[in-house]
């Protein structure tokens, strides 16, 4: 045994998408107060803080309006906050950043790292919170026609180093960047395992990392038959978004070893299992 003190763990970011298909059931009110219920929840699993977004990202998603935006997350970031409940915004507008911000968000997570926005940079300035640096290239709607890589670990790394520098340069402090591979996002199934399995060169760069591989398609189709005409697996053959959870666990785990600073996922119980797996591992093995 060592007395170098305890394995770090990543921290555990429970996401919070306040969009109509989750939160649907009643009116604006009702819809409010199911989320924030749900943002409390996952901080008694276990969640260091809440992730909240009010724009779906999914592949093909269309974008929302601003105003709606607005409405979806502002009070839900609000209730949370006062109840003492660290809270990151999930958007790519510097004018939802700010609003959130200015009820109580800790942090700005941006999945287009500061691009799809030209006011963000000089908004995230002069907010100064961490903000998260999302590897991306387009918006939702046709970001998967963009997979192209010639070593997408060596260009998401390069593309990342290009909006840190315009970040800096618009001045914001870079010890408040969090750098995110981006998975699932303009990646192929087998960019987004070549981009976990080389976390530990997004470590080495010295800035804290993210990694928000919760749920995501690729999980669904581990392990699944793939159709010799396609060379994919069918839709209709992929696990089903809720039994990626597992899934989602072992990729939490994996992290951890490599050294992320967080992990953002949707079931915040098996993430802390996982941890507390890799936790018992690293600490027999003497690892820190
Ligand atoms: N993925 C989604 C949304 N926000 N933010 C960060 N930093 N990293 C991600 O990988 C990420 C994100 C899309 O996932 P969801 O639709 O399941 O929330």
């Amino acid at each position: 045994m060592s007395d170098a003190g305890p394995v770090r763990r990543p921290l555990v970011m429970g996401i919070l998408n306040v969009t109509p298909d989750s939160f649907s059931d009643g009116g604006e009110h009702a819809t409010t107060e199911a989320a924030v219920e749900h943002g409390r929840r996952l901080v008694a699993q276990g969640a260091d803080l809440v992730d909240v977004g009010g724009e779906s990202t999914r592949p093909g998603a269309a974008r929302v309006d601003e105003a709606e935006e607005l409405r979806r997350v502002v009070p839900v970031v609000e209730a949370l906050a006062a109840e003492g409940i660290k809270v990151s915004i999930d958007t790519t507008r510097a004018r939802v950043a700010r609003a959130c911000v200015g009820v109580g968000a800790g942090i700005v997570n941006d999945v287009s790292g500061g691009l799809a926005d030209p006011v963000m940079p000089g908004t995230v300035a002069s907010l100064d919170v961490p903000f998260v640096v999302m590897h991306w290239r387009a918006h939702s709607a046709t970001m998967q026609n963009l997979a192209e890589y010639d070593d997408v670990v060596t260009d998401v790394l390069a593309e990342l180093d290009g909006r840190v520098r315009a970040l800096v340069g618009a001045g914001v402090d870079p010890a408040r960047l969090v750098l995110d591979p981006g998975i699932g996002f303009s990646k192929t199934a087998e960019h987004n395992w070549q981009l976990l399995a080389a976390l530990d060169r997004f470590v080495a760069t010295g800035s804290r990392v993210l990694v928000g591989a919760s749920r995501k398609r690729f999980l669904g189709s581990v392990g699944r038959p793939v159709d010799p005409a396609t060379g994919e697996v069918a839709p209709h053959d992929l696990r089903p978004v809720d039994a990626r959870d597992v899934a989602t666990a072992v990729v939490s785990a994996a992290s951890m070893r490599a050294g992320a600073w967080a992990v953002r996922v949707h079931d915040v119980p098996a993430t802390v299992d996982a941890f507390d797996v890799t936790q018992a591992l690293l600490t027999a093995s003497g690892a820190r």
